[in-house]
Formats: structure tokens, sequence, C-alpha cells
């Protein structure tokens, strides 16, 4: 409905807002909408007047809103999904519409591409060129999920499965078990006795969430989700089987393929099925992973190295390292507070932080003032803010709270407040938030050579499914870092994940300390961390790898060789 309304444009537009509001209370919802129905509370929501609730209440009594068909027959709906595209407005869409009569998104794709919505007034090939750009990074995450987004829905599917008594094991497995950053289908591993592989199957395919059985046989079924559209793949072997078969489906492709070749050289045959002598096909493991590997005389290899990246070599030599794990962080370095564009206070976030998670310290680091949407903090607001910290560690009883900064880097490189106030902060991550259309070497070059800067935020800039990554030379961005002793960061947030995977990769080759963070402009994000920590093990991350697994006594004197050694150079 806000979409139906958001597309007729200024005459419905606090409808269009007002339905989009309670469809977000609605989604948030502890119980289900029915229960508010009966108990007649369902006006008693926030942003849920008398004409929206005698709407919920007709959808769930007849299944349909007269309202909503009524305007689905005026207006091209099937177009309005795309409003969510840059680029795509309604204005757009409706001139798009009105000219050629287009009202799918099939035809509209064609248009762009033939060049037929470049002759319309207005919008021309410069413009039309950018909106199929964006269209097809859309339809990439629409083809894939999240990682966050993924591990949400397969949990709780696994939780659901859980309570089907005859399943013994079960687990994640393929991309998601390797924490990759997009998903394209959830796969799950079950074991089960032979005679209950049917019940299960079938309790599976029957269950809520499904909406259409794409496959169903005796050891596997696929559906797709009412949820997101998206595929499951299910799969039932037995105990014996277990960790071949978890091998296998948790992949990569490219690891299962290398492994099988290191089976061959021992005359072994390695299957989904177990690990068998190649002439006498006598098993000789299967049970468990571990027990595969070591047959292979391989160590055991942690599911996000699976990628065929030199990682079945390391094991082969039993070096392995001991990856990075979520309770080695010992601080968040970049989080938003209501001073600028985060939701809570500095004292919630503290107090919130101090009862959730093990940290020793965090650093608040709001926007500077050339982020004007992200209502960026002036140098007297610093000063001010900086007071604020002092008074609140001294409730705390701690030096709890490091003041910080997320401090712009401007169009040429220099930053966006003084070097006398970043000298007063205890932390400094620069960032790019404009210019995202030209080569910003030069300015994460400059901003390194800043001796008060203490680390890079997101330093490609792209928006996983939205935004490409600005052009960037990432060696010299890694050669930089190394010289200028500053840290490189792996920004949580699930839609960055920045830098990405290939990338950190090159960066700890090279020695570059790395930040894991979260980037929190809410206390409900501080959970991403777990995504940072994962993304730092695909590129085989250790401990010592991540600055912020040290003490801070240990990141000052870090941060001090920097400023010694850059103020040593320019002297
Ligand atoms: P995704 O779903 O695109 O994010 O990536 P995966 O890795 O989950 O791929 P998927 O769902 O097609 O298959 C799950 C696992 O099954 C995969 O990681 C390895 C295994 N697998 C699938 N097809 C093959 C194959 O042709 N050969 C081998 N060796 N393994 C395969
Ligand atoms: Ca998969
Ligand atoms: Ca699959
Ligand atoms: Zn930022």
């Amino acid at each position: 409905m806000s979409n139906l309304y958001k597309y007729i444009g200024t005459p419905e537009r606090f409808r269009a807002l007002s339905y989009k509001k309670a469809s977000n209370v609605l989604d948030d919802l502890p119980n289900d909408v029915t229960e508010y129905i009966q108990n007649n509370t369902l006006e008693d929501l926030p942003g849920i007047g008398e004409s929206i609730a005698d709407k919920i209440r007709e959808y769930i009594n007849s299944g349909t809103i007269t309202k909503y068909e009524q305007l689905k027959k005026e207006i091209p709906h099937e177009l309005l999904e795309m409003m969510e595209i840059k680029g795509f407005g309604p204005q757009s869409i409706k001139k798009i519409h009105t000219v050629l009569n287009i009202t799918s998104k099939n035809e509209l794709m064609k248009a762009l591409q033939s060049g037929t919505i470049a002759t319309i007034k207005g919008f021309g090939k410069k413009r039309t060129e950018a909106m199929l750009e964006n269209l097809n990074l859309y339809q990439q995450t629409e083809k894939r999920m999240l990682l966050r987004d993924a591990l949400a829905i397969g949990e709780s599917i696994l939780k659901k499965l859980q309570k089907i008594p005859e399943i013994k094991n079960i687990e994640l497995a393929g991309s998601l078990r390797r924490r990759k950053e997009t998903i394209g289908d959830i796969d799950i591993l079950i074991s089960a006795n032979n005679r209950d592989r049917k019940k299960i199957i079938h309790d599976f395919t029957n269950s809520d969430m499904v909406k259409k059985i794409l496959a169903k046989g005796n050891t596997k079924a696929s559906i797709t989700l009412k949820q997101n559209d998206k595929q499951v793949d299910v799969r039932i072997i037995n105990d014996l089987e277990w960790g071949s078969a978890l091998l296998y489906f948790t992949g990569s492709k490219e690891h299962n393929i290398h492994l099988r070749t290191v089976a061959k050289e021992k005359h072994m045959k390695l299957s989904e099925y177990g690990l068998f002598n190649q002439i006498s096909y006598v098993r000789i493991a299967g049970e468990t992973e571990a027990s595969i590997y070591q047959a292979l005389g391989l160590q055991s290899i942690p599911p996000e190295m699976r990628e065929d990246k030199g990682e079945i070599k390391l094991a082969s030599e039993q070096k392995i390292p001991t990856l990075i794990s979520l309770k080695d962080i010992k601080g968040d370095l970049q989080m938003h507070s209501n001073w600028s564009d985060g939701t809570q206070t500095i004292e919630e976030i503290a107090r919130f932080i101090k009862n959730h998670f093990n940290y020793k310290y965090i650093a608040i680091t709001d926007h500077s003032q050339s982020s004007r949407i992200a209502n960026g903090l002036t140098e007297q607001q610093i000063l001010k803010q900086i007071i604020e910290i002092k008074a609140i560690n001294e409730k705390l009883d701690e030096a709890f709270i490091k003041t910080g900064i997320e401090v712009d880097i401007l169009a040429n490189g220099n930053l966006d407040i003084s070097d006398e106030i970043m000298a007063q902060l205890d932390w400094v991550t620069a960032s790019i938030h404009s210019g995202f259309k030209r080569d910003n070497t030069d300015r994460i070059i400059k901003a390194c050579q800043n001796p008060y800067v203490s680390c890079i935020g997101h330093p490609t800039g792209r928006l996983i499914g939205e935004r490409n990554p600005y052009k960037l030379d990432i060696k010299s961005i890694i050669e930089t870092a190394v010289s200028t002793h500053t840290a490189l960061e792996i920004n949580a947030q699930p839609q960055r994940m920045d830098l990405k995977d290939d990338y950190v990769f090159l960066a700890r080759e090279k020695a570059v300390k790395l930040v894991i963070s979260t980037d929190s402009h809410s206390i409900q994000q501080l959970d991403f961390m777990t995504l940072g920590v994962d993304l730092a093990k695909r590129a085989w991350c250790k401990p010592s790898d991540i600055l912020n697994t040290m003490t801070w006594e240990e990141i000052e004197k870090w941060l001090k060789t920097k400023k010694r050694h850059l103020m040593h150079e320019m002297a």
C-alpha cells in the first residue's frame, strides 16, 4: 500500500509514509497480529490508526484488501519494487510507464538495454547507463542473500527442524558454513536412520516456511521460502557418512576437488559417502571431518578457509594457524552516538556494552562536520564531547570509553578537522563519504600520511548490491598502510563487509594491522562483530593480525610509534 501511494506521489505522500510506518510496526510485533485483533488492542499500537487497523482486520478476515486491489488496477504495480533501486524513483517509473506503456520489469530492462528509454525527454544516455548499472547491482543481491540475512534464516530453520525427534545431527553446510559475504542458497545436512528419512522430508516440506516444493525424494528436498523466495536444500544421510557428507556439502567445490586429488595420490577414493581404499573399497574414514583430514595426512581445516587458496598445502605442513575468534576481541573501535547519526546516548551505549560484552574499551567515533546529513560534529562539539566522555568514564570508574572521530577525508585528501583537535583524541578513523565516482587512491594515501590518523574506515566504500567500490589501487593502499603504521578497517556492517576477504588476505600477508569494527548506529548492531570476525577468518587472520585483540596500552604504544615515525620523517 505504501509503495502504491508513493507511486501516486505528492497528493498521497502522507499516506505513503503512514503505511510504511505501520508496516515496520507490524514487522516488529512480538505477538501474532491476530492476538491484537482479538484483544481489541490493534489501535493502541504506535502508527496504527483506525483506517489502517480496518485494513489489517479486512486482510485477516478475507485475505485481501479492497482498496489495495482497486489501486493495483490503476498502477503498474509490477514496477513498484524497482523504486528501491537508485535512479528509479516514482517520477521516472511513472514517465517510462506513460510514454512507453511498460508494465513489467522485463520490458523495462529490455527498453533500457536497447536504448529506447534514453530517447525519452529528460533521460538520455548517461542517465540510462547509470540506471542499468544500478539495476544490475540490485539483481546481484536479488539472486543472493547477505551473509547476515542468510545466517538469521538458516539458524531459525535449524531451530525449527531440531524439534523433529528423528533427527540425530543437523548442521548448516555450503557457503553459509564457510561464511561467504553473500549466500546463493541455504544448504542443510541431516543425519537420521533410513526408516525415518521419509517422515523428516515430509515434515520439512510441509512446514509453514515453505512457499514452493522444487524437488522431493527419499534423501533430499529443495524448497523456496515464503519469506524471501530463496532456496533451501536439505539432504539426509546416516551417521556413518556424517563427516564425509558434511565435508562434501560444505565445499567449496574447489576445495573438494583438490582434496580428492590428494586422496588419489594416496590410493584412496573420497566421496560424500566416505574415504575408501581405492582397490579394496574398504572404508577408511567418514564419520567425522577430522578423521578424513587425518587419514589424508592433513590437519583439520576450518570451514572459512576451504576455498583452495593454499590451505591444503598449509594443512599438509601442519601449519594451519589458530584463527581469530570472537572471544579474542577486546573492544569495538567504530560506533556512532546520538551526537551524530547514532540512536543512543554515549552513556547508554557504554552501559549496554559493559552489560553484554566482555570488552575492555570502546571508541565513540561520530561523524565530522562535512557529513551534514549524518549530523557531523564541529570542532567545538568534539571538544564538548571529550569533556562529556571524561565525565561518564568517571561515573563508570574507569577509562572504558575512548574519545574518537570518524573524520571525513575531503576531496583533496585533507581531513575535515585540524591536527590540533585530532591530537586530543584517543582514536581517529578517516573515511571517504563523497566522490565515489573517481579513483580515490591519492586521497587515502594522503590520509594515511597524517600522523593522527589511526585507521582508514571502510576502505573501498562499496555497498553490496547497491554501490560498487570506488576505483582504488589496493596494492598501494596496503603498502602505504604498512609504511605509515596505519590500520585498515574490516567494517562489519552487513552491506559493507569492507575490506572484503580477498583484500584482507593481501593486507594480512603484508602484515598490515587490521581493525574489526561494527560501525554501529544503534546498540542492536553491536552484534555485527561476529560477521567481521568471520570475514577475518576467511582471510586466515590470527588474533595478532587484529589490532583490537590487544590491550589498550598496547594499542596506544602502536599509535605512538606512528606519530614518532612520521614526525621524525617530517622534521
Ligand atoms: P552458494 O549457494 O552459491 O552460495 O555456494 P555453495 O558453495 O553453497 O554451493 P551449492 O549450494 O551449489 O553447493 C553446496 C556444496 O555442495 C558446495 O559448496 C560443494 C558441494 N558441491 C555442489 N556441487 C558440486 C560439484 O559439482 N562438485 C563438488 N565436488 N562439490 C559440489
Ligand atoms: Ca549453497
Ligand atoms: Ca545448494
Ligand atoms: Zn562511515
